[in-house]
Order: structure tokens, then C-alpha cells, then sequence
């Protein structure tokens, strides 16, 4: 089955990175932030992922005045090099007052300033010509469950949607699942919590979901099949697509690096459901090794797109009608062989 749909790709700047870990300083000289933007296109990207303090660089300090103006800046640097910004996100994660969560915190001081935060990123957002704001929930669970009541927390963050819906009659918000890292249990950690929060939600139509493959695989579960099921609800906006070396920290490898089946898998799943074909963009979320030298390093992202594009082809050239032959005979022996020998390319 062939989809003539020209994939559109994005990134967000943090993809490009000086190779810090946990464990060690960065490793690559720093390459300035907004020389970032020029590099997009020439890589073969014309989406922008952000977060809010990547259009506005220390937004907490600055009036609404002042950071209305730098996104009228980004907005028209943004046109210059021919991109789109996909979503803003509000960081939630790095301020004092986010240290026990955000929208879930035990502080009601603490919940209000995540509130004002979240209203300033759709602020920014507007201000760029973008009406998509990714949660990705970082912080939102505990490190022991006695920590939250966890019942009054998914309360919490029903209503901070509901307001979020009703604060800017047009946005959408794409809820990015993720079940660890940083904290030990996150709430909403898969796809199927994102989209019961949507339906559950004053307007379900502009609540989605957004999946990175890396977080499925540390919920244990397949990403296709988690991406199946948003698409089978209609409500996969976005996908991050990366990879994951089993249940470690949070990899963010190259995609298709640790298991190209289940790479392959997610295309074929995107592919055969049609998306992209209402503008949705194919994300990544990738960071080069630390062993990586130069500045800055964008091979990684290129890689990425690339085996992306290869495994399209995979897709649309997998014999569809020998697929139902063996789905008929349930010989899935023959199948799982004629899928694993096409991947290989041999006969
Ligand atoms: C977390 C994500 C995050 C979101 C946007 O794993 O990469 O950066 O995509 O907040
Ligand atoms: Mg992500």
C-alpha cells in the first residue's frame, strides 16, 4: 500500500547538544543557540519543537512586554529560514518552584506558578504563529507513593487542561506520555492515560497525544501498538521517534538503532493509517553519543531521517497481498520469515 505523502520532519534545538551527562561536564564546545536555526533546512527539517524559554531565554525574569517582543523576534527569524515552530512546551522542570512537580505539587504557591507559566508558554506560542502546546509531564509523580495523593493529582491535572482549554479557545494540547525519569513513577505514563484524560476533558478534540518511542519501550510496551491505538482514536498529533536500548536511563538513541523491527514497525503503523497526510510532522528526539567530536554534531539527526526514509520504502514495499495470505493461513511462522528477509533484503 503506497502513501504518496511528503514527510515533513522536525527537531528541537536541544537535539543538538555539549554531550553533559550526570556523570560528566560537557564534552563539545557550545554552539550558540540561534545559529541553530540556520541549520535546519540544509539537514532536510522545517519543523521547530520548543520549549517556551527556547523562543524566550530566561522568560521568568521578563515582563509580558518584554517577552512579547522576543517571540516577535523568533516569529520573523523563524519566517527568514522558511520553518515552522510545530509546538511550544512549557518547561516545567527546572525552577525552584518545580522541585515536588508542577501542576501535581503539594504547594499551592507552587501548583500557581506553574499555572502562570504554562498561561506565558501559550502566550509565546500564539506570538509564533503556533497553536500546539506539548506537556510532557516531567515531574508530575513521586519518588515514594506515599508522597501524593495520586487520585487528587490526576484531579489537578484534569483541571490545569481544562483552564489551559479555556485560557485560549484555540489551542490544542498534545499530552507527551513518559512513566520515569526523573522521577521514579510519572503519572500519565503511557498513551492510553493521555487520551482517557482527553475524553475526560472539557473539549476531547483539542486534547492529543504526542508519542516518543523511547518512552513507550520504557513502559515495557510496543510503540507501534501504542501509536495504533492513538490513531485508532485519531488523537496522535505528534510522534517523537528515537530509540531505546532496553530499561535504562532514557537513551534517546538514533532512531532505529536499537531494534530497526520495532522501528520498522512504528512506520508501517504511521504509514498505513495515512499520518502526515493533515500536515503532522515525524519529530525526532535524538541525542548524538557523548563520544561524538565536532560542533556541532547533526549527523545523528540526519541518520535518523534517513533510516526513517529507508524504512518507508521497506513499508511500501512489503508484499501486502503474501502479509494476508500468511494473516489468512495463520502461518505466522512464514510471516515473521518473509518480514525478517525483506528487512534484510534478502530473498
Ligand atoms: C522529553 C522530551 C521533552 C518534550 C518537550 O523526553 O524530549 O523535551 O519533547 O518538552
Ligand atoms: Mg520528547
Amino acid at each position: 500500500m503506497s502513501n504518496p505523502i511528503p514527510y515533513r520532519f522536525s527537531f528541537g534545538p536541544w537535539n543538538i547538544s555539549e554531550g553533559s551527562d550526570p556523570f560528566g561536564p560537557e564534552v563539545r564546545a557550545p554552539f550558540p543557540h540561534e545559529e541553530k536555526f540556520a541549520l535546519y533546512r540544509p539537514l532536510g527539517f522545517e519543523g521547530v519543537q520548543f520549549h517556551d524559554d527556547d523562543v524566550v531565554p530566561g522568560l521568568d525574569e521578563l515582563s509580558p512586554a518584554q517577552f512579547l517582543s522576543k517571540a516577535a523576534q523568533v516569529k520573523a527569524m523563524l519566517a527568514n529560514h522558511g520553518l515552522t515552530p510545530e509546538f511550544v512546551a512549557p518547561r516545567l522542570w527546572f525552577a525552584s518552584q518545580t522541585v515536588d512537580g508542577a501542576y501535581t505539587s503539594n504547594s499551592a504557591t507552587d501548583r500557581a506558578y506553574a499555572l502562570d507559566r504554562t498561561k506565558k508558554c501559550i502566550d509565546i506560542a500564539r506570538a509564533i504563529d503556533c497553536k500546539a502546546i506539548v506537556l510532557w509531564l516531567s515531574r508530575e509523580g513521586t519518588y515514594i507513593r506515599e508522597a501524593k495523593d495520586a487520585r487528587l493529582a490526576y484531579h489537578r491535572l484534569l483541571d490545569t487542561i481544562n483552564a489551559m482549554l479555556e485560557y485560549d479557545r484555540d489551542i490544542e494540547i498534545w499530552i507527551e506520555p513518559k512513566p520515569n525519569e526523573p522521577t521514579d513513577q510519572a503519572y500519565v505514563p503511557t498513551i492510553g492515560h493521555a487520551v482517557a484524560l482527553a475524553y475526560a476533558s472539557k473539549d476531547h478534540t483539542r486534547v492529543k497525544g504526542l508519542i516518543e518511542s523511547a518512552h513507550a519501550l520504557l513502559a515495557g510496551l510496543d510503540p507501534s501498538d501504542e501509536m495504533a491505538f492513538a490513531l485508532a482514536h485519531d488523537k496522535l498529533a505528534s510522534v517523537h521517534l528515537n530509540d531505546q536500548n532496553g530499561l535504562k536511563y532514557d537513551q534517546d538513541k538514533n532512531f532505529g538503532g536499537a531494534n530497526l523491527r520495532v522501528a520498522f514497525n512504528q512506520v508501517r503503523v504511521l504509514e498505513d493509517a495515512g499520518y502526515g497526510s493533515r500536515g503532522e510532522f515525524i519529530g525526532l528526539d535524538v541525542k548524538t553519543m557523548r563520544t561524538q567530536q565536532g560542533t556541532p554534531v547533526t549527523e545523528h539527526l540526519q541518520n535518523s531521517r534517513e533510516v526513517f526514509l529507508h524504512l518507508v520504502e521497506k513499508s511500501r514495499s512489503l508484499d501486502q497481498k503474501l502479509v494476508q495470505q500468511y494473516r489468512d493461513a495463520r502461518d505466522y511462522e512464514a510471516l515473521e520469515c518473509h518480514v525478517l528477509k525483506h528487512l534484510l533484503g534478502v530473498k
